[in-house]
């Protein structure tokens, strides 16, 4: 190994003549510096003492000079870069567990600014650890190297669609360079040399990178609420993530939902995201996002390809029938009267609620439900609903939860209850036909299209009723 030390103070004309057995040439400075002037000074010295003495005495001086020399060294500042060992001095990084790292270890006798380089033949430099401050320390600072760097482009990279971000040096000799400084300006650079063969320079690819829709809604309106990603990836590699980046900084991981492809191997990779709300959790805050999708290989070369993500109308919805009490109109009727009620829906929530027909006010029959007025269930959607003891389906008459352009404000074409608004809900039902059961229950509950009913909106405030048949007058119902 070829070692080329150089030492240079700012405070040099205070460093002892025989500090000067460190000194050797720099890779930049050939002129004698201050250390070396010192050097002459003390053999001129020296002459002029062997004019004026004995022999013996000579020696007696000499002996007393050196040891005073030597007992400078020892008590002298140490150099500030020191025991730098890398070893070995040649590698084969390609992860196949023989001569994949080389060792670097170096002792730093004060406080300083470390950065390792490496230079091709070209002399074209590469950053393995950019300048950082590292700490004084007895122990020597390790820290292994496998020929991957800081980003470099090549002549012949094609148009890649994603960013490198580490990157493995190509086969070749290389001189490596440990460089210190200190705050006052004291500086050491060590240097030597590395070859590099069989370097596995194939970089993780991220391919097809896709975010769809660029805008979404996390709030389970049954709009927009999720987003596909897609990246196709080249090589196996040893980490595949995928995150959301707010613009200020805060990251959210995006799990691997599909597993069309073993984690982690070459060949499609999905996501499908909804902001984490279906597992109860707040979604990400309206604003503009980036999904980066990060690859990292076996020899540490990463890659990052991006995409941008809009979020809006964003929020974990509530609703709540306010104070669970519903008003009704009666517990007695006779057949072919109606049973109204009246109750507050509130959106306990910063999210907008969707909702759909029929609105407020409007009169089902007891032989018709939902779907005869025109309104199907909707993904997302919010209605009250009434439900009956004996009823063939899951809450037959529903409601809007509000007024078109009174309580309700329209997003894109749908009717939304703003953030933290109420409203009221009213609505009636013709009993047509003899129930059943009688009498019987009816109850009030406020629906999540296929999402949820929450616990605490089901079945809320049953009202026993009794329908009277006027083709049975007098007769008590059910007898
Ligand atoms: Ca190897
Ligand atoms: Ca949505």
């Amino acid at each position: 190994m070829e070692w080329r030390v150089e030492q240079m103070s700012a405070d040099i004309t205070r460093t002892p003549s025989l500090y000067l057995s460190f000194y050797a040439k720099s890779r930049s400075s050939a002129s004698p510096n201050q250390a070396e002037l010192d050097y002459i000074t003390t053999a001129g010295t020296l002459s002029a003492l062997q004019e004026a003495m004995d022999p013996m005495k000579i020696l007696r001086w000499t002996f007393w000079i050196l040891l005073a020399s030597l007992w400078m060294v020892g008590c002298g500042p140490r150099p500030l870069l020191e025991d730098v060992i890398v070893a070995p001095d040649a590698i084969s990084p390609n992860a196949d567990g023989v001569a994949d790292l080389t060792r670097i270890e170096f002792r730093l006798n004060a406080n300083a600014t470390v950065s390792i380089k490496l230079y091709d033949e070209s002399d074209i430099a590469y950053t393995f650890r950019p300048p950082t401050r590292l700490g004084r320390s007895e122990a020597p600072h390790t820290v292994y190297f496998g020929g991957v760097v800081d980003a470099f482009s090549l002549p012949a990279d094609p148009d890649l669609g994603y960013e490198i971000v580490k990157r493995m040096l190509p086969d070749g000799v290389y001189t490596w360079e440990i460089a210190a400084e200190t705050d006052d300006g004291e500086r050491a650079v060590v240097t030597g040399t590395l070859t590099i063969t069989d370097a596995d320079t194939e970089l993780p690819g991220i391919r097809g990178f896709s975010v769809s829709p660029p805008r979404f809604s996390p709030n389970q309106d049954g709009i927009a609420d999720r987003v596909r990603i897609n990246l196709f990836l080249e090589k196996d590699v040893e980490s595949l993530t995928v995150t959301l980046h707010s613009e200020e900084g805060v990251v959210d991981h995006i799990p691997e939902d599909e597993r069309r492809t073993r984690p982690n191997a070459a060949g499609w990779h999905t996501y499908d995201y909804d902001g984490g709300i279906d597992a109860g959790s707040e979604p990400p805050a309206d604003g503009l996002y980036t999904v980066h999708a990060e690859a990292r290989d076996r020899m540490g070369q990463v890659v990052i390809a991006t995409q941008p993500l809009e979020i809006y109308n964003a929020g974990l919805p509530r609703a709540y029938i306010l104070y669970g009490e519903v008003e009704y109109s009666t517990t007695t009727m006779v057949l072919s009267e109606t049973l109204c009620f009246t109750l507050t829906v509130e959106n306990d929530s910063a999210t907008y609620l969707r909702t759909t027909g029929p609105w407020p006010g409007t009169t089902y029959r007891s032989d018709e439900n939902f779907n005869a007025h025109g309104w199907s269930e909707e993904s997302g959607a919010f209605r009250v609903g009434m439900d009956f003891d004996t009823s063939l389906r899951n809450y037959p008459f529903r409601w809007g939860i509000g007024h078109p352009d009174i309580d309700l404000v329209e997003i894109n074409g749908y009717w939304y209850l703003p953030p933290h608004a109420r409203a009221v809900v009213t609505g009636c039902l013709q009993i047509v036909d003899m129930p059943a059961r009688n009498p019987l229950y009816y109850w009030m509950g406020l629906i999540h299209e296929d999402v949820q009913i929450a616990a605490v909106n089901n079945r809320v405030n049953p009202n026993f009723v009794t329908v009277w048949d006027p083709d049975e007058p007098g007769l008590p119902p059910g007898e």
